[in-house]
């Protein structure tokens, strides 16, 4: 990467049921996030956390939209505008936003500012498919309904601080997918966005998928987002996430695909911003999946062996 990078934290907990993802963004900086920038060759900037109201403090009710349940969904469209302004102003600024989270909500806040005044695409590394809507939602977690929210599908289509119009659906991969729930498979059938689920690593490995992810994500757009969920991984590696589903990717898998992330960008300058996200502290074992989440943003970044 040759741009500075600025770091951006979002201590959000109000998309998931599990409390302590807030604490997200300050294990992954504790964990040596700066020393592995550093080892990237990256020049980084962290612009701290910004201002997000306890749950506690607030009340989970909302009265939009009005039909189904979203909890917390003002408190969530008040941090993604911010966090849309930030990652916008970061890129205004010549420098690529690390964005860390937090739960995976705050991804529409990203995808919003990534998106300001740009076509882009975006890699979606995740066990979920995050794809219900306040309607279809299971769980009235908004963690689970970022995708949809930032592509507008269904009810999100008038949810203007949730969409990123310079998103399409052609340029979406989501790569790694295990859990989908039957609400969420017709609107992404229904949808023009490339699935990856792991049976697909499995059987053509992650050098091929990734590279495949690379091609669709960035045909014809200004740059694309990198949104990764910690949960991507196995739980045996990344025990640390509200959400965890067996049968992720390797250590290994992980890294790799960040690796070809980063050669893309090298050769082509692809990536616009990358986010890491559901990282909780509260379930982690002796901080090891944050120390994952600073690993894999290096990789992302372009650290190499030799
Ligand atoms: N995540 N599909 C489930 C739901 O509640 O909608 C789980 C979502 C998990 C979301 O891990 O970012
Ligand atoms: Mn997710
Ligand atoms: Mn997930
Ligand atoms: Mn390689």
């Amino acid at each position: 990467m040759t741009k500075p990078v600025q770091i951006i934290g979002a201590p959000v907990d109000y998309g998931a049921n599990r409390r302590g993802v807030d604490m997200g963004p300050s294990a992954i900086r504790y964990a040596g996030l700066a020393d592995q920038l550093a080892a990237a060759g990256v020049t980084a900037i962290d612009s701290g956390d910004l201002l997000v109201p306890r749950a506690e403090e607030r009340d989970p009710e909302t009265e939009e939209p009005a039909e189904g349940k979203a909890k917390f969904l003002r408190e969530t469209a008040d941090v993604c505008t911010r966090l849309a302004d930030g990652v916008a102003g970061a890129i205004a600024d010549e420098s690529f936003p690390l964005v860390l989270g937090g739960d995976h909500s705050i991804a529409m806040g990203s995808l919003r500012g990534a998106a300001r005044n740009a076509e882009i695409g975006a890699i979606w590394f995740d066990a979920h498919s995050d794809f219900n809507t306040p309607k279809t939602s299971p769980s009235g977690n908004v963690h689970g309904m970022p995708l949809a929210g930032a592509l507008g599908v269904e009810d999100f289509a008038n949810t203007e601080w949730a969409n990123a119009p310079g998103l399409s659906e052609e340029n979406v991969v989501l790569v790694g997918l295990r859990s989908v729930d039957e609400t969420e498979t017709e609107a992404i059938l229904d949808s023009e966005v490339t699935t990856y689920t792991m049976s697909d690593i499995d059987e053509r490995g992650i050098t091929d998928v990734v590279d495949e992810a690379l091609d669709i994500a960035t045909d014809g757009v200004d740059g694309i987002h990198v949104s990764f969920d910690l949960d991507w991984l196995d739980p045996k590696e990344a025990p640390g996430v509200g959400t965890p589903v067996r049968g992720g990717a390797s250590y290994r898998e992980a890294h790799s695909a960040l690796e070809i992330v980063a050669e893309r960008d090298e050769t082509e300058g692809v990536l616009r911003s990358l986010e890491l996200v559901e990282v909780n502290p509260i379930l982690d074992e002796h901080n090891e999946t944050a120390e994952l989440a600073t690993e894999l943003a290096a990789s992302a970044l372009g650290k190499r062996i030799l």
